[in-house]
């Protein structure tokens, strides 16, 4: 009997890793994606971004022959769609048109004992019904002549190789239990449990986890602005708050960034009647700290007029080279609104963005009237004060992480503010 083969539909942060586990554990691994040049750059063993780990199991698994790129949707006992899923913020609506178009090329090759597995996080019911009409439009039937199926990727960015093995795997199905083959797939490289649903749960899952942690960091960021308020230092408080044995603070910091946590949680009013008060408000909670960060700046300089500012780090956390909802780009954003004459530059170890000039930190820093710390890179832990302000015009650090040593840089002369 020939090995079963699965194409992966979507070469991005999540497809590319998972085809690579999928390659490595013994399947024929095909991987499809649109843009030609991604393709093109996966087939010669690139990565396209930066995940730890990552570069040396794609450069194995496309030489040994494991992994290969297509250029077209092919057969295949597994289809596993990892497609992007953005947010129209203009109509508040998920756009839907990626799944739908791997839908219709899947439909095109699907044959009887054939199995298609959604991982894309998407509104509850999206499986059942946008892809699974799709994909009978082959003429056969979900549930009876081949399966269908949800399940989402839980791991964070920065961590995904080691996350996809060690997390527990949700599998949810439509017309009938988890078929067991399902399993068998996702244990052949995941140690965590793997528990069993159906479709619309699965999704429904996803999506709380992603607004339960954003909402989460939003009491945290709200805790940050009461502090402020009260002249209480935030950390120190959230610290003691935490040695109740039920209660748990986030951290708070500049903004929520990513491409799920600042998105998903609003999948959830998709085809409702708009009831996520809370998760909606906690957005807007996060959303707003690019406005505090902003007055944080104004409490230490006066006014921005004519100031010149640093941002360190656009990337949307530590350790990874993704901007997407950045909180360093949403601060160079507000300023720039609401402050006629100001000079912002931004400088980020790992980031090279097209969009605004990512500058070298020195040359970033030179004459600077203050400096705020957005992204929690380890790079900026062993930051030297002295170094640092002997080249800024005056010595305000704005330190939205509260990782930097707080008596350190005052001794140097800094004006410190922490979020
Ligand atoms: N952040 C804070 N304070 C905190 C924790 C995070 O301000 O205490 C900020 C980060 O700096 C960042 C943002 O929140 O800007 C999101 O970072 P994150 O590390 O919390 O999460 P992501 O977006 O990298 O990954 C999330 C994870 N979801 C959950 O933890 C519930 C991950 O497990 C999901 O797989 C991922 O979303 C996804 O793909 O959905």
């Amino acid at each position: 009997m020939r090995n079963p083969v699965v194409c992966v539909h979507g070469l991005g942060y999540i497809g590319l890793p998972t085809a690579a586990m999928f390659a490595d554990s013994g399947y024929h691994t095909l991987g499809y994606d649109t843009d030609s040049g991604h393709r093109g750059l996966i087939a010669s063993g690139r990565v396209p971004y930066d995940e730890p780990g990552l570069s040396n199991i794609v450069e194995r698994v496309v030489a040994d022959g494991d992994l290969e790129v297509i250029d077209g949707v092919e057969p295949a006992d597994y289809h596993i769609v990892c497609v992007p899923t953005p947010f129209i913020e203009d109509s508040q609506y998920t756009d839907l048109q990626y799944v739908k178009a791997a839908g219709e090329a899947i439909a095109g090759v699907l044959q009887p004992g054939d199995t298609v597995i959604l991982e894309s996080t998407v509104p509850p019911g999206t499986t059942q019904r946008v892809l699974r009409p799709l994909l009978e439009e082959s003429g056969i039937s979900a549930g009876k002549e081949f399966s269908l199926a949800f399940s989402p990727e839980t791991v964070l960015p920065g961590n995904i190789l080691s996350e996809l093995r060690e997390n527990e795997r949700l599998v949810g199905s439509v017309g009938k239990e988890v078929p067991a083959e399902i399993i068998a797939l996702y244990e052949s490289f995941v140690e965590g449990e793997i528990r069993t649903t159906n479709a619309t749960t699965a999704e429904f899952v996803k999506l709380i986890q992603n607004a339960y942690r954003d909402t989460n960091i939003a009491f945290a960021n709200e805790t940050a602005k009461l502090a402020r308020e009260h002249g209480i230092n935030s950390r120190e408080a959230i610290r003691l708050a935490n040695n109740h044995p039920r209660v748990e603070i986030l951290s708070p910091g500049p903004g929520v960034g990513g491409h799920c946590l600042p998105i998903d949680p609003l999948f959830l009013n998709h085809n409702n009647n708009d009831r996520a008060d809370l998760i909606e408000t906690a957005r807007a909670v996060n959303d707003s700290m690019s406005s505090f960060v902003s007055e944080i700046l104004v409490d230490a300089l006066g006014s921005l007029e004519e100031t010149k500012l640093t941002i360190l780090g656009v990337a949307y956390k530590g350790g990874v080279d993704d901007t997407r909802y950045s909180p360093g780009l949403a601060i160079v954003e507000h300023i720039n609104r609401t402050v006629n004459e100001v000079t912002i530059s931004a400088t980020d170890p790992r980031v090279q963005d097209p969009k605004i000039p990512i500058i070298p930190f020195d040359e970033a820093i030179e004459g600077a009237d203050a400096i705020i710390l957005v992204t929690d890179h380890p790079e900026y832990e062993d930051l030297n004060p002295d170094t640092v302000g002997a080249a800024m015009s005056q010595r305000v650090l704005v330190d939205t992480r509260a990782m930097l040593d707080r008596e350190r840089w005052q001794s140097a002369g800094f004006t410190v503010e922490q979020i």
